[in-house]
């Protein structure tokens, strides 16, 4: 329920321990076997994605913030004025801010994320910075869930654009990508999406960003393990477990894996499962794109890719896509 005790609204749409066990004994039981990359994000998850944003490998956040940071004048001119923002995977709520800072009257702003108490701490710190704005915090998973943006209780006529940064939607096939992006167009008709999208390039900087010197990607992928082991009883030896992650350019995509590094049996979320030694769980893709298919992706889901910004090297890309 809405709970107007918050300094920020707070609608909670998360999905339970119960999604979390099914994703587990089903991803666990077949060959390959692989694991849902929403399910990192738990508090601890979160705290790790964060320090990840910061490595000096991990240059996405960094570089889309500088294109946000040289070009958001002019996103927020495009977007025009009594827009209702609503970012999917708010996560820290940091980048929003260069797009607020410009934005004309917003009307609101709607931030969706699945890590509940990260969400509702930025979407407070949001709140109190922008006193003037209606906040929203919504804990969903925003992927697989339909989930309902309630309209501003302003009742100013409702132009919507979804904020989608980080190339997140990286974290998804591109025919999921292209099925999310147009499930949302009807939401969005008459706006549209600013949507953070990770360029291809080298693999060595590709393979660097994801197997950091210090080790920080490791126990982010590691911590998922954690997490089963916390939430639903299992009897992961962290130590047994490795993480691999490496770019594959035929597929354009980086993988991450974790690797048994011998044979074993591991119980979980009542179940027991068994592994040899090198088989591996398969716990994310994130694929990277030209500009030029990632606009054709956007043009198969119905939106007019209107205009795009890179950063000087041509690492990372923001689209504005209308709806
Ligand atoms: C959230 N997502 C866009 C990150 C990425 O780059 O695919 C997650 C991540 N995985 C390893 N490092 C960062």
């Amino acid at each position: 329920a809405l709970s107007s005790a918050a300094r920020s609204g707070f609608l909670d749409l998360a999905p339970t321990v119960e999604s979390f066990a099914d994703a587990v004994v089903h991803g666990l039981a077949r060959t390959p076997k692989s694991l849902p990359a929403t399910f990192f994000y738990d508090a601890e998850g979160s705290r790790l994605f964060d320090r990840i944003t910061d490595l000096p490998e991990y240059y996405p956040t960094r570089t889309e913030v500088g294109i946000l940071r040289d070009h958001g004048a002019e996103m927020a001119a495009l977007l025009g004025p009594g827009v209702q923002l609503v970012e999917l995977g708010s996560g820290s709520s940091v980048k929003v801010r260069l797009l607020l800072d410009r934005l004309e009257a917003p009307a609101g702003y709607v931030g969706v994320d699945i890590s509940r108490d990260h969400l509702r701490d930025a979407c407070d710190r949001l709140a109190a910075d922008y006193p003037d704005l209606e906040v929203l915090a919504l804990c969903a998973d925003y992927v697989t869930q339909d989930v309902p943006i309630p309209p501003p209780t302003t009742g100013l006529p409702r132009r919507r654009v979804a904020f989608f940064p980080g190339s997140t939607i990286g974290n998804l096939l591109p025919e999921e990508a292209e099925r999310f992006l147009a499930h949302w167009r009807p939401e969005l008709a008459g706006g549209g999406m600013l949507v953070g999208v990770d360029l291809k390039k080298d693999k060595a900087v590709l393979d660097a960003a994801y197997d950091d010197a210090a080790g920080v990607t490791a126990a982010f992928n590691l911590n998922l393990l954690a997490r089963i082991n916390r939430e639903l009883g299992g009897g992961f030896d962290l130590s047994a477990f490795r993480h691999h992650a490496f770019y594959d350019p035929a597929k354009g995509r980086v993988e991450m894996h974790l690797v048994s590094t011998r044979d074993q049996i591991v119980p979980a979320a009542g179940r027991r499962f068994a592994f040899q030694a090198g088989e591996s769980i398969h716990t994310e893709i994130s694929c990277k794109y030209s500009l030029p298919e990632f606009q054709a992706l956007a043009a198969r889901a119905g939106y007019r890719p209107a205009r795009v910004w890179t950063d000087p090297a041509a690492l990372f890309s923001v689209h504005w896509l209308e709806a």
